[in-house]
């Protein structure tokens, strides 16, 4: 079943910045898929920002393969198509590479969900961005264009941001858009406790999603980074 609108999946999409695209997007004419671990979260904001017919929420945890498959089938049925994956999901866990506690498990935690999950969202959800020359969004970071010492959050931007210009040269001749955002800090639950300094809203980065997202098709937006203004690194 193929529809009329654009059908954008969005992971991460229960709070901050995957929460501030589904909205736009919506209003934009979009229909949303909300993938991200916090069904009940999901539930919630699909029933807040439009109906069961444009928007659905699908529990996905990104470091599972199966989960992500599942991800994929629930959107196919639902939809029929996709023309926009927002590989979103991401989060900073443990302590830096020297120093701090030993921490293992949140380290692996870290790279199962950034570089592991971007990864499989890319591999399952190409074949359908092939078909409708859609558009791959992918959430990177400041932090993966420069880098912190000893700071292993970044090395797994680092690596977003090296996905993302792979994969656009690998489907450069296939139509399908790259778009790499690299936020600064932005005011989400990302963070335990709100950073010192300026800060961006979840919306500031989203239009920035949006800006891309929206471009005619012989523009491609390979790269955006944003700061809030004042942010030094
Ligand atoms: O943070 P937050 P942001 N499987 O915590 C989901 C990057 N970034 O919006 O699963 C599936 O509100 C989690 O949902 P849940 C950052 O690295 C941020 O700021 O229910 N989903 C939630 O929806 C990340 O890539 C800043 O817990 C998983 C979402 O991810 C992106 O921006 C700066 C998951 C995180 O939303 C969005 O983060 C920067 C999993 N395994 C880059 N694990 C910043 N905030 O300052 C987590 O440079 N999620």
């Amino acid at each position: 079943m193929a529809t009329e609108k654009k059908v954008l999946v969005i992971t991460g999409a229960s709070t901050g910045i995957g929460e501030a695209v589904a909205k736009l997007a919506y209003k934009d004419g979009y229909q949303i898929v909300l993938a991200a671990r916090s069904q009940q979260k999901i539930e919630a904001l699909a029933s807040e920002i439009g109906n069961s017919k444009n928007v659905i929420a699908v529990g996905c945890d990104v470091s599972d393969w199966a989960s992500q498959q599942n991800l994929l089938k629930r959107t196919l049925e639902a939809f029929g198509q996709v023309d926009a994956v927002f590989v979103n999901a991401g989060l900073s866990k443990g302590s830096p590479i020297l120093g701090g506690e030993d921490s293992p498990e949140e380290w692996k935690e870290m790279i199962l969900t950034n570089v592991y999950g971007v990864a499989v969202t890319a591999r399952l959800f190409l074949p359908e961005l092939i078909k409708t020359k859609g558009h791959l969004l992918l959430t990177s970071s400041v932090l993966g264009r420069v880098t912190r010492p000893g700071n292993l959050y970044s090395a797994t931007k680092w690596a977003v941001t090296g996905m993302g210009e792979s994969i656009r040269q690998l489907i450069n001749d296939d139509g399908v858009r790259v778009t790499v955002i690299e936020p600064g800090r932005v005011d989400t639950p990302f963070w335990k406790e709100k950073p010192q300094g300026p800060l961006l809203s979840a919306n500031d980065v989203a239009q920035s999603v949006m800006f891309a997202l929206n471009q005619p098709k012989n523009v491609s937006i390979n790269e955006i980074l944003v700061r809030p203004t004042g942010q030094i690194i």
